[in-house]
């Protein structure tokens, strides 16, 4: 693009639209116009960037007439489903943070430490990874490189952040004793909910066969055995993964250390001696992956176990939305 893009935001009121605007902001993304687009229920009223009030206006078939180059959309599944191709229709890339268009074999599922070469077969969607899948195939990425991993199990630990506002407020009253139980069917205070998403046939959650899919369509690897179980703990930012991961290659764990520790987006921290691991509340409003606790698997021949933590709704979506729209502008 040469001149500076045209930007939409869907679902700007939202916890993911609202990061996005705080990402854009302090990576200074160039634009010239930029619209707020939300559901009818916020039309009307403001949000601001950069020390300018914009009022939100509500999407509909028409929001895409006027000429966008590029919307980041968060807004649900059934709202991308309807209105990112009326988008795409009109010339303008959408970077789509639902689960509607990722497993779609037109549209790539992109992380820029991991893929970024797939941005070149857009067709006017890009889907934004699952959060989950975001922060685990950043590392997984070199390891993948340099030793092919064969089999990956994740043990997820997830933010109730995740769940938006609802699911902040049933921890929020249940830390004072009010279970509430908007988000999820149990109290989320003092207890861990082996359940994100819902369930399916296969006796796995929507969220662990997320985590399964994405992870082969991102590495382009099939091959890869996946296995995940996710949780949702009493923690209001970050989602804290254990991975367990099996390579082909033996390895120095050393080695893995520094192959971490140099890979784009990822900061180590791995001194138990001192107590230093990754810490969700450390994560928080932090753009990067963390990894610590990177240690020898014993019980397989080359096997490795690492504790990765990073903000769900930065890493794992806006600031992965925006690293997204970074590349198509460049
Ligand atoms: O189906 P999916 O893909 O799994 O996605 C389902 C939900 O997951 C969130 C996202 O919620 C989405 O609604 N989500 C998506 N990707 C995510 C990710 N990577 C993710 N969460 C974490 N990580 P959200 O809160 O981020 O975004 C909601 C925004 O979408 C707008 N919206 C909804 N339907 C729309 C629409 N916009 C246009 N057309 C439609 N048909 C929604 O606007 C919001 O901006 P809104 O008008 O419905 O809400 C306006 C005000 O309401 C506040 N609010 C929302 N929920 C609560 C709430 N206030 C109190 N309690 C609540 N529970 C908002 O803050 C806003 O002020
Ligand atoms: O698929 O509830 O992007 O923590 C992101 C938030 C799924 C659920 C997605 C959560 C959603 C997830």
């Amino acid at each position: 693009m040469n001149k500076k893009p045209n930007l939409a935001i869907v679902g700007a009121t939202g916890l993911v639209g609202s990061t996005f605007l705080k990402v854009l902001e302090e990576r200074d993304f160039p634009f010239d116009n930029l619209y707020m687009m939300a559901s009818a229920k916020s039309a009307g009223s403001t949000v601001t960037f950069k020390g300018k009030e914009y009022v939100v206006e509500e999407l509909t078939e028409h929001s895409f007439d006027k000429p966008i180059d590029i919307a980041l959309f968060s807004a649900g599944g059934s709202t991308s489903e309807k209105y990112a191709p009326i988008a795409a229709a009109h010339g303008c890339i959408v970077v789509d943070n639902s689960s509607a268009w990722r497993m779609n074999e037109e549209v790539p599922l992109i992380v820029p430490e991991v893929n970024p070469e797939d941005v070149s077969w857009n067709k006017g969607i890009i889907a934004n990874p699952n959060c989950s899948t975001i922060q685990a195939v950043v590392p997984l990425k070199p390891l993948h490189e340099k030793y092919k991993i064969k089999r990956v199990i994740y043990s997820t630990y997830q933010a109730v952040s995740g769940s938006g506002l609802k699911g902040i407020n049933d921890l929020k009253e249940g830390l004072k004793g009010n279970d509430i139980m908007k988000a999820y069917p149990h109290p989320i205070a003092g207890n861990c909910l082996p359940h994100i998403d819902v369930f399916l046939e296969n006796g796995y959650t929507k969220e662990e066969m997320k985590m399964i899919n994405e992870t082969h369509k991102i590495l382009g690897d099939d091959s890869i055995a996946v296995t995940a179980t996710t949780v949702r703990v009493p923690v209001f930012d970050s989602h804290s993964e254990s991975i367990n991961v099996e390579f082909e290659k033996p390895f120095e764990i050393e080695d893995v250390k520094t192959l971490l520790a140099n890979y784009p987006g990822i900061v180590v921290q791995d001194d138990p001696a001192n107590n230093v691991y990754p810490l969700a509340r450390d994560a928080a409003g932090k753009n990067e992956v963390f990894v610590g606790r990177i240690r020898r698997d014993f019980s397989v021949e080359n096997g490795i176990n690492m504790w990765v933590v990073a903000d769900n709704i930065r890493k794992g979506a806006a600031t992965n939305a925006v690293q997204i729209a970074e590349k198509l502008i460049k």
